[in-house]
């Protein structure tokens, strides 16, 4: 039996899923609520991070291990990378650590702002509780945040130039290659593409059953670079 313990507001958790169903696998997810996962996970993993997959007695946290664990242990339906090893895991260090940090800061920059914006994606197809503990907990949780993860405005400024630095490199490569490298599908197309995905707002469709509306300095954002990101839309159609 397959766990997801995930946020359904998460580009890394929408990365594992995507693998999930590529594989064509039976997996059940756990939405838990930003603020009360820590306890829940901090039981199973070693760090309070999203998303934490179980399976049978293995637990594997961190999306592109638990990527390597699904491909190890369910190898149909490959997703391995057609080229250099060494090359493939600079990409992946790069889309999580780097594009998937700064996207996130600039979102939550943003969607911190405006309760009314954040909460309905922090409670859908989550917990029944979502939306009274949000009512009480909300301004707490989002200085919390802010502070967890480094997020204010002088970084989100930082965050949105190196966010548009790394679209315009993907959109560079997706210009002349169909595929992140070699001449197949793979994990990193996945991982690229699940991580942009808030800029096409597919997540929406897969990860998430509602599509709010973005606050504006998003949306903004989001239409400067919509033909940028058309690979993204492109991949998802075709893949997901
Ligand atoms: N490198 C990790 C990043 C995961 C991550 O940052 N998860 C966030 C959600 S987007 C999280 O769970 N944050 C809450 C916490 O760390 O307690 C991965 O690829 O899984």
């Amino acid at each position: 039996m397959i766990t997801l313990y995930q946020f359904p507001i998460s580009h890394y958790c929408e990365k594992v899923r995507w693998v999930l169903d590529y594989k064509q696998l039976d997996y059940e997810v756990v939405n838990l609520l930003v603020g009360q996962h820590r306890e829940i996970i901090l039981k199973l993993a070693p760090k309070s991070a999203v998303p934490v997959l179980v399976h049978d007695a293995t637990v594997v946290q961190n999306s592109s291990d638990i990527i390597s664990y699904l491909e190890a242990t369910f190898p149909g339906k490959s997703l391995a990378v057609d080229g250099n090893a060494q090359e493939s895991v600079e990409w992946e260090r790069y889309i999580d650590d780097e594009l998937g940090v700064e996207l996130r800061c600039f979102w939550y920059h943003h969607l911190l702002q405006d309760a009314n914006a954040v909460v309905p994606l922090f409670t859908v197809d989550g917990p029944e509780e979502g939306a009274s503990f949000y009512k009480v907990a909300f301004e707490q949780l989002q200085q919390r945040m802010r502070e967890f993860m480094t997020i204010n405005a002088e970084t989100a400024v930082g965050a949105e130039l190196k966010l548009q630095a790394g679209i315009d490199r993907l959109q560079d490569l997706h210009q002349s290659h169909a595929f992140m490298m070699g001449s197949r599908f793979s994990r990193l197309d996945i991982a690229a593409a699940a991580i942009l995905s808030p800029m096409a707002r597919m997540e929406m469709q897969y990860g998430l059953s509602a599509a709010p509306d973005l606050p504006g300095p998003l949306q903004a954002f989001v239409e400067s670079n919509r033909n940028k990101t058309q690979w993204i839309r492109d991949l998802y159609n075709k893949y997901r």
